[in-house]
Formats: structure tokens, C-alpha cells, sequence
């Protein structure tokens, strides 16, 4: 409040950051529509993913091959208009923040067999 003033008072609030969520590319999801991840949905792994909006989501990829994080589902016409990686080198990371609630579909543009799902809430 102001002192000279009692009657002017303010508030502030503070809220916690969303806190970072990591996902890792499954080892051996590139192999083929038939790789071990893809029968258990999870050659995006966990998946598929609830967060609260604002929250940064890190893929780390852990297998040998290289893969892409791309929004929507490989049947769109349009893909990637949210997001798209590019390739991510085995071992390197790649990051998005999710600002808009709502369910997003993604997928490996190399291998599509490869799906995942982001639900922000
Ligand atoms: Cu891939």
C-alpha cells in the first residue's frame, strides 16, 4: 500500500514457471514401421504428453539415426506450420514451447511411423 495513501493498494502475484518436460526418441525407432516403439506408441517416449501451457518441451535424440520433430499428422497436407525441427542429429536436442492450449499431433518426417502427441492444457 501507500503510506501517505492507505487506501491505494496493490497485489502481486507470483506463479511458478511451467516446469521443462523432456521427451526422448526411442534407440532403434528408425528401423522400420515394425520397430519394437511403434506396437507400444512410444517411439517418442512418454507419450503421449499432458502439460500446462507455457511449457518447454526438450526431444533428446538417443537413437543412431537422425529424426525430425514435426507438427501434425504425416496425412496433412500441411505439417510442420508449428513446429519443425529439421533433422536432430543422434545425441542433440531439440526444443519448443507450447503457448497455445489444445491437442497437437507430431511425427518423424523421415519415418513416419513415428507419431507423438502433445496435449497443453
Ligand atoms: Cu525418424
Amino acid at each position: 500500500m501507500c503510506t501517505v495513501h492507505p487506501f491505494m493498494t496493490g497485489k502481486i502475484t507470483i506463479t511458478a514457471p511451467a516446469k521443462p518436460v523432456s521427451v526422448t526418441i526411442t534407440s532403434g525407432a528408425g528401423a522400420s514401421a515394425n520397430a519394437a516403439c511403434v506396437s507400444t506408441n512410444n517411439c517418442f517416449a512418454p507419450n503421449p504428453v499432458t502439460i500446462k501451457t507455457g511449457t518447454t518441451v526438450t526431444w533428446t535424440n538417443s537413437d543412431s539415426a537422425g529424426h525430425t520433430v514435426t507438427s501434425g499428422k504425416p496425412s496433412d497436407s500441411v505439417s510442420g506450420d508449428i513446429f519443425d525441427s529439421g533433422i536432430i542429429k543422434p545425441g542433440k536436442t531439440f526444443q519448443f514451447t507450447f503457448t497455445k492450449a489444445g491437442s497437437q499431433d507430431y511425427f518423424c518426417s523421415v519415418h513416419p511411423w513415428m507419431t507423438g502427441k502433445v496435449t497443453v492444457g
